[in-house]
């Protein structure tokens, strides 16, 4: 098979940073779980874009949390509720420098990208759309970036617009600019596509969304894990995220919101913390981010997601980008290689997501095959129906990279699916 060569590994991780390279062998050390065998098979994960393994370091802050200051946060003068406290607003200072939000109320927790985007939909969408307006998403949305926006437009009688992707699985650029015109209220888009690993131009869209006045929501459940984000840079109004897809907590997530926006949103679920009095017949809400946060939140997931972000920066974002392109390349050009193979999703600016079909082999039966040889991969339609619909399949199989993917795990894939032609013929 016509694939590069392995690269000599750096002895040591500094060496490893001084040659400015992501050295996995030495990373994978961080992850317990990496050591379990699957079916008497080493574990090969590159199931990466569903849920991302946790490195040691979360592990312990959250255990840390549990045994040494488990407390309610905002609430007790007692210590461990001034330490738990002091944890939490330390987490979201911590997504706020990572994001480079201007100020730390800029960021609510969630419980993911899910609950972020339905956020944004249920305050700022019910309160600012309404019969005439129009919420334009794109074909390549995640579930979870186009069920919220039905919802609201039913409730409020704005119109749901989609931009078409090409056959590459790319946006279509002159689309988009036509979709949008000042009847345009919400862009909401994803950063990263799950489905195909398309990287969408966020950048140039703010520009076009603030053109016409509308706002920009960015689903960036598969965009943190992979690249430095700077919200100010890409000049989002609002960024949604999940802990579990960048090595953190599962449960926990968080919204970046402009603060001038989430000042003018009014609250979402009631309870607790969102509070500044109640009284029977009415209540005053706090402040963002607080009006946004009601009730206990997830505050070992908080401490966890900041463990998390601080391990993913010590290795250095730009070191993670740069690793799982070279995976992918390598990947591509492995996959390339096997018979009757398809790869889904091909844009030229793309993450590391290798989604594909095989003929005459259905993605659900590649998945156990390579799942007996110890390879975790996802299969079905990936919560992305209106992909599969536009390239005519009914699920794909997907392998997702991850820091601690290797060469290795991608010839072990390889060998997988070389297999799985042998049974399928
Ligand atoms: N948006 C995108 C682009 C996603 O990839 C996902 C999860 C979500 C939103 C939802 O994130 P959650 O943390 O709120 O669930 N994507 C996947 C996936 O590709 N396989 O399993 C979950």
């Amino acid at each position: 098979m016509a694939v590069p060569k392995q690269k000599s590994q750096p002895a040591s991780r500094q060496e490893a940073q001084a040659a400015d390279v992501l050295d996995a062998s030495h990373v994978r050390a961080d992850f317990p779980i990496l050591d379990r065998d699957i079916h008497g098979k080493k574990l090969v994960y590159l199931d990466n874009a569903a849920s991302t393994q946790k490195p040691r370091a979360v592990i312990d802050a959250v255990k840390h949390y549990y045994e040494r200051y488990n407390s309610n946060v905002h609430r007790g003068v007692h210590h461990l509720s001034q330490e738990a406290t002091f944890a939490y607003e330390g987490a979201r200072k911590r997504v706020q420098a990572l994001l480079n939000a201007e100020d730390d109320s800029e960021i609510i927790f969630t419980r993911g990208t899910t609950e972020a985007i339905n956020l944004v939909a249920q305050t700022y969408g019910r309160a600012n759309l309404g019969p005439g307006d129009e919420v334009l998403i794109s074909v390549m949305e995640h579930h979870s970036n186009i069920v919220p926006w039905q919802l609201v437009c039913e409730q409020t009688g704005a119109t749901l617009k989609a931009v078409p992707i090409d056959e590459h699985g790319a946006l279509v650029m002159d689309e988009l600019e036509r979709l949008l015109t000042e009847k345009t209220k919400i862009v909401a888009l994803g950063h990263i596509s799950n489905s195909l690993g398309t990287i969408n131009p966020i950048q140039k869209i703010a520009a076009m969304a603030h053109a016409v006045s509308a706002v920009l929501v960015v689903d960036g459940a598969q965009g943190l894990p992979h690249a430095r984000v700077d919200v100010r840079e890409l000049d989002a109004d609002f960024y949604a995220f999940s802990g579990h897809k960048v090595y953190g907590p599962t449960g926990i997530g968080g919204l970046y919101g402009r603060r001038e926006l989430l000042d003018a949103m009014p609250p979402w679920q009631g309870g607790g913390d969102m509070i500044l009095t109640v009284a029977i017949d009415r209540s005053t809400y706090n402040d963002p981010p607080f009006r946004f946060e009601a009730g206990t939140p997830n505050i070992a997931g908080a401490i966890g997601l900041a463990a998390a972000l601080d391990y993913v920066d010590s290795l250095g974002y730009e070191r993670v980008a740069a690793h799982e392109a070279e995976l992918l390349a390598y990947g591509t050009a492995a996959l390339e290689q096997i018979e009757d193979l398809r790869l889904i999703g091909t844009a030229p600016e793309k993450a590391g997501v290798l989604s594909f079909v095989m003929d005459g082999a259905h993605p659900h039966d590649v998945g156990t095959i390579l799942d007996q040889e110890g390879i975790a991969i996802r299969t079905g339609h990936h919560c992305a129906q209106p992909v599969m619909e536009h390239f005519c399949v009914p699920a794909t199989a997907r392998a997702s990279i991850g820091i601690y993917n290797t060469r290795e795990d991608i010839d072990a894939l390889v060998r997988g699916l070389r297999k799985v032609r042998e049974v399928f013929g």
